[in-house]
């Protein structure tokens, strides 16, 4: 049996995973929000129960955390939360749309989560704490580090290969064979069709490194 979860996070992504959840039948046991103005309010009919010192009265073996936090305003707070609570014991639950498509292949890292429409074509890996977002496409053999957002109708051809925390725009387009460095970020709508550095901005069709006089 599947255990309940409890989401961390009640802001407009975790709306998203309460939908794929509810669809799923999981239980979800409530929200944990670091803001204490919000306790005993509701996202989506579940009730946001208190800050992340609640999580103490919860045994890490009897619920699996579900990260609610996106990666758009402070990148690096998803993936914090995420090692925090690893460390603390928890595990993170992977969550799958149903409308998903997800290759029998494809390997899929702790936590990692895959909205409505996506889809994993065969030989992709996913790591940890990703979140490939709605109807976004991953094609065959890409692979994607840890804390990576694939922002909403993201397309990825084939052998793409991504580094670990790293944030596609909403409806960026990445050329087949494309290596993406850790820390990096495409703009929205951008064409990629270079390898890009760790730690660099690009943007444009196609995309062109940001720098700091442009
Ligand atoms: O683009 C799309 C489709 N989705 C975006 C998503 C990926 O990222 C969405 O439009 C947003 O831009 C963003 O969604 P997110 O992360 O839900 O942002 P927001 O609506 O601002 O909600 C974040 C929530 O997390 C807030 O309620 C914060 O109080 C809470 N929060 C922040 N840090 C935290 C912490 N909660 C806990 N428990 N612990 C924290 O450390």
């Amino acid at each position: 049996m599947t255990l309940p979860v409890l989401i961390i996070g009640g802001g407009g992504h975790a709306k998203v995973l309460i939908e794929a959840l509810k669809l799923r039948s999981t239980t979800i046991l409530g929200i944990i929000d670091a803001d204490s103005t919000r306790v005993g309010t509701e996202v989506s009919g579940i009730r946001i129960i208190g800050d992340d010192s609640v999580l103490s009265g919860y045994k890490a073996e009897k619920v699996l955390l579900v990260n609610g936090i996106g990666s758009v305003k402070v990148p690096k707070t998803r993936s914090s939360v995420f090692e925090k609570f690893r460390v603390q014991g928890f595990s993170f639950a992977t969550v799958i749309h149903p409308s998903a498509v997800v290759a029998t292949d494809a390997v899929l890292g702790e936590g990692v989560q895959i909205m409505a429409g996506a889809v994993i074509q065969p030989g992709s890996d996913i790591g940890a704490n990703t979140i490939v977002n709605t109807n976004a496409s991953v094609d065959h053999d890409c692979v994607i580090g840890n804390h990576v957002h694939l922002s909403p109708g993201v397309t990825l051809s084939g052998e793409v290969h991504i580094g670990s925390t790293v944030h596609i725009g909403t409806g960026a387009t990445v050329i087949q064979g494309v290596k993406i460095g850790n820390n990096s970020l495409v703009g929205a709508g951008s064409v990629v069709v270079h390898d890009v550095s760790n730690d660099t901005e690009v943007v444009g069709i196609p995309a062109k490194k940001i720098t700091k006089n442009s």
